[in-house]
């Protein structure tokens, strides 16, 4: 059985529910569309926005970038009244975001986020049990989110996926798996979801996720690894572009030897080094990595990617005490300048947005 064309099916799901989806919840139209500005990322269609939203493990804040024209970002953020947070997604039918919260250990949504204006201090519209400690990243796909624990003697050195039903106004949580391996970053795609291993370069993925049975360990349906990539991550997968983006932060100790790898035609590459196996290599001529003085890359935790801007949008946690860093997409291996480098302290996660003239501001 192919399972790339598997994931090419899902990809069609995945568009057909969130249509379904948009029908019955708040509508896409809903956005006002606002006027085409001028010098805007060519790539987007007129009247489309992009922002970026970012989360800080060592202050209080959200930051909420508009960087539909890279030269000319602008920004708020938000007070989340707690000093550590991870992974962050936008709940893609309304206009919430869901933030993991390393403080109190929970899920927490905040809604109605264009609105809010610059310094404000929401109070969450939904928040979670603390169901979980040392959280990492989240992911939303399909009225679900995904949060990740990493292992820690403060929860048994447990790997566990937690999924909730969830919505600008609730989580449930639904099931856990424990993981046999360490775990990062990840991004659910329709039913299926690819994690990062930690400390380590591999890429992990597992097919028909959302429908294995609660409480049970899971093994990953295959594992890549990436050569040259010492220690992953934040991964991105555009599947309509077939790229697949990972984070590498080498040492991390080190707050300038890290790394973006680009694979492009992952599919092909992937299922050619799987074989008819479950494991394989990635070799490094056949992906495109860029680190280097110029780059600021020291500690990228998390990257988004998204073909329509072309752009790579990295959360640098170490470098200058964490950046927001763009690149525009690299034709090749090398050490290229980022076209955008705004200090944030304590980047720790980041998550793209691309709205048809919704921006949040
Ligand atoms: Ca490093
Ligand atoms: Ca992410």
């Amino acid at each position: 059985m192919n399972t790339f064309s598997i994931l090419k099916v899902s990809g069609a799901a995945v568009l057909t529910l969130a249509l379904s989806f948009t029908s019955c919840e708040k509508a896409v139209e809903d956005f006002q569309p606002i006027p085409e500005a001028a010098g805007t990322s060519s790539a987007l269609a007129p009247g489309q926005t992009a922002n970026i939203y970012v989360s800080s493990n060592t202050t209080p804040v959200m930051g909420i970038f508009d960087v539909t024209n890279p030269a000319s970002v602008t920004s708020k953020t938000i007070n989340v009244s707690n000093n550590d947070a991870d992974g962050i997604s936008l709940y893609p039918y309304g206009d919430a975001v869901f933030q993991l919260n390393r403080s109190s250990n929970r899920m927490m949504a905040y809604n109605n986020i264009s609105t809010l204006p610059n310094g404000a201090t929401p109070s969450p519209s939904a928040m979670s049990g603390s169901d979980f400690t040392n959280g990492r990243e989240i992911t939303f796909s399909q009225g679900r989110v995904v949060a990740i624990q990493d292992a820690d003697p403060s929860n048994g050195n447990v790997n566990r996926f937690l999924v909730y039903r969830a919505s600008p106004y609730s989580f449930n949580l639904q099931k856990t798996y424990d993981a046999d391996i360490s775990l990062w970053g990840l991004q659910a795609i329709g039913e299926d979801v690819y994690a990062v291993q930690d400390v380590s370069g591999n890429l992990a993925f597992y097919q028909n996720f959302f429908n294995k049975p609660g409480n049970t360990t899971i093994s990953p349906s295959w594992k890549l690894t990436i050569e040259g990539l010492v220690r992953t991550h934040g991964l991105q997968y555009d599947v309509a572009a077939d790229i697949m983006v990972l984070t590498d932060v080498g040492d991390a100790g080190s707050a300038t030897d890290g790394a973006i790898h680009v694979i492009t035609n992952f599919s092909q590459k992937a299922a050619a080094a799987l074989g008819s196996g479950t494991t394989g290599t990635i070799a490094l001529n056949q992906q495109i990595r860029i680190a280097g003085g110029n780059t600021f890359l020291g500690n990228p935790v998390d990257v988004s990617y998204d073909s329509a801007t072309n752009k790579i949008y990295v959360a640098e946690r170490a470098n200058g005490g964490g950046r927001v860093l763009i690149f525009d997409f690299p034709a090749s291996s090398g050490n290229p300048a980022p076209v955008a480098n705004i200090t944030f302290p304590g980047a720790s996660a980041i998550f793209l947005n691309i709205g048809n003239g919704g921006s949040s501001f």
